[in-house]
């Protein structure tokens, strides 16, 4: 996708605050600091537009961004930092659970795993979360830069056979030299066609 423009819309605190609007959306979740608004701004070529940040934790609200007056970004706070204050922690399943499960538009959630990191618990739990409410996944490996190639194998087998995926969904990405970058555009876009032909958006229409 070529990206015309790309715009800060707002932050949300759970559904009910999310933009009232049926372009289609994508989200980007996983563990804090795995790489996620990175990832996003690296996709919409647009260096700052999302903070990034060395500090676990920084996102805690659903931010959402306008990409060519069509489609919605979703940055999901991260989960899994131990040393945020505990409200902070209890506020974030509702939150998530509440958006994931209700938002009608949502058509894909791309899935962040660091590659130096086994999966953790949490990343494991919210995998099988993603697969019982049926939303369509994009699994990314972040930050490969970081390792040889021949480490790089090793580690996607051993993501793979702890997430239960096939190797070869696991797409790798580096934001450094923007490794994955067509790849992750081509199956967003993917995700999109298949919600414009899905029972459920044909049905909002016959509603329409
Ligand atoms: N080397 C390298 N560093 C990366 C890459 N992607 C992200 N980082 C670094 O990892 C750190 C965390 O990145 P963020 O994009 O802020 O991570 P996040 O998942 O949005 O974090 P939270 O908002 O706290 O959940 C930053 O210091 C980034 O510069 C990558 O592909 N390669
Ligand atoms: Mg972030």
């Amino acid at each position: 996708m070529v990206v015309n423009s790309a715009l800060f819309i707002t932050s949300a605190a759970g559904l009910s605050g999310c933009p009232q609007s049926d372009w289609p959306e994508i989200a980007f979740a996983g563990r804090s600091n795995v790489g996620k608004s990175s990832l996003i701004n690296c996709l919409l070529n647009r260096k700052g537009l999302v903070r990034t940040s060395s500090t676990p934790g920084r996102t805690q609200l659903l931010n959402f961004f306008a990409i060519n007056d069509k489609l919605h970004f979703v940055d999901l706070p991260g989960y899994g930092f131990a040393r945020a204050p505990r409200p902070v922690r209890e506020r974030w399943q509702p939150m998530i659970h509440g958006y994931l499960n209700g938002r009608r538009a949502l058509r894909a959630v791309v899935w962040l795993l660091d590659v130096r990191r086994d999966p953790s618990r949490d990343d494991l739990d919210f995998l099988d979360w993603l697969e019982e409410c049926r939303i369509p996944t994009i699994p990314v490996v972040t930050k490969v830069d970081k390792v040889s190639r021949n480490e790089l194998g090793r580690r996607i087998k051993t993501i793979a056979t702890a997430t239960g995926l096939p190797i070869e969904v696991l797409t790798p990405f580096s934001v450094l030299n923007r490794q994955g970058h067509g790849e992750v555009w081509e199956l967003i876009e993917a995700a999109l066609s298949a919600g414009e032909q899905s029972p459920d958006s044909a049905a909002e229409e016959l509603a329409d």
